[in-house]
């Protein structure tokens, strides 16, 4: 497989890049932070994206590399903003079960001098799906350290319900998938209100992705949502778009 080849060079020879995606408090109206989305800019293909290549890269275990590599540098990135500003990394479950995760978060904390309370940790079910009390017990060090854990892709899974017992996440992402409908879908809406309200009744932040509507944006307004990211603001932009951003608000 050559996309296999290409990937495994590709940390090398400096074809990664973080780009960097708003997001916004709905009670200030105000850039609380930005999530870290991993780009490959592949000199023949273009821009490959990370659904393209990340189920790959954890097949072939070069996830823990590449992800190691991204917490690096969005925490580098981002100790360089205001205080107030944190910074989201997806991390995959093969980082916790193949990685050293908690020593590469702490060692990309010391070396960017980015305090940990402004570090969040994206995880997706599969992390509490698979050696759950390893992945849990590490979960908790992080937790330990300062880092806040949010919950991605919520909804869309399994037993996302149960995952809330598990442990106290500090955000819940909702799916874009849920958004994209809200307006128009009775069931997409009224599971909207479902994760908001377990939001709520949970006292955790809840977070909607891929907003890109006025009309979206209202709904989830009035429904009392914490933050949005979306279109409507902003699509994940480079670290130097950011930092124009972050001057213009600033
Ligand atoms: O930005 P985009 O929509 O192309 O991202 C596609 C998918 O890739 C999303 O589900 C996102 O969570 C995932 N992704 C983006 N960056 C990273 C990363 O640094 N690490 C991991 N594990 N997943 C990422
Ligand atoms: O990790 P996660 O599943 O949250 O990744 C979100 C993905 O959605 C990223 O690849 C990002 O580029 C993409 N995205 C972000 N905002 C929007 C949006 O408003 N509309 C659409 N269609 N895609 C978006
Ligand atoms: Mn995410
Ligand atoms: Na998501």
């Amino acid at each position: 497989r050559s996309l296999e080849l290409d990937l495994r060079n590709a940390q090398g020879l400096g074809q990664f890049e973080v780009f960097y995606q708003p997001q916004i408090s709905l009670s200030s109206r105000k850039v609380s932070g930005f999530e870290a989305l991993l780009r490959w800019r592949h000199p023949i293909r273009g821009m490959v994206s990370p659904a393209e290549f990340i189920p790959l890269a954890e097949e072939i275990g070069l996830i823990v590399p590449i992800g190691e590599w991204v917490l690096r540098e969005a925490c580098r990135e981002a100790a360089g903003w205001p205080a107030a500003l944190t910074i989201a990394v997806n991390v995959s479950s093969v980082q916790f079960v193949r990685g050293s995760l908690v020593p590469a978060v702490v060692s990309a904390l010391a070396n960017s001098g980015l305090p940990a309370e402004r570090l969040e940790i994206e995880i997706t079910e599969s992390v509490l799906l698979q050696k759950t009390d390893k992945n849990l017990d590490m979960l908790n060090q992080l937790r330990a350290l300062g880092v806040r854990i949010s919950m991605d892709d919520f909804g869309t899974g399994y037993s996302s319900l149960s995952y809330l017992r598990m442990f106290q996440f500090d955000k819940l992402k909702i799916d874009r998938s849920f958004i994209e409908d809200v307006t128009s879908n009775r069931d997409c809406s009224a599971i909207v209100s479902a994760i908001l309200g377990l939001g709520t009744s949970f006292g955790i932040p809840t977070i909607a992705e891929g907003v890109e509507t006025e009309d979206q944006l209202a709904h989830l307004t009035g429904e009392g949502c914490t933050e949005v990211q979306g279109r409507i603001f902003s699509m994940p932009i480079d670290a130097h778009e950011a930092r124009k951003i972050i001057e213009r608000i600033g």
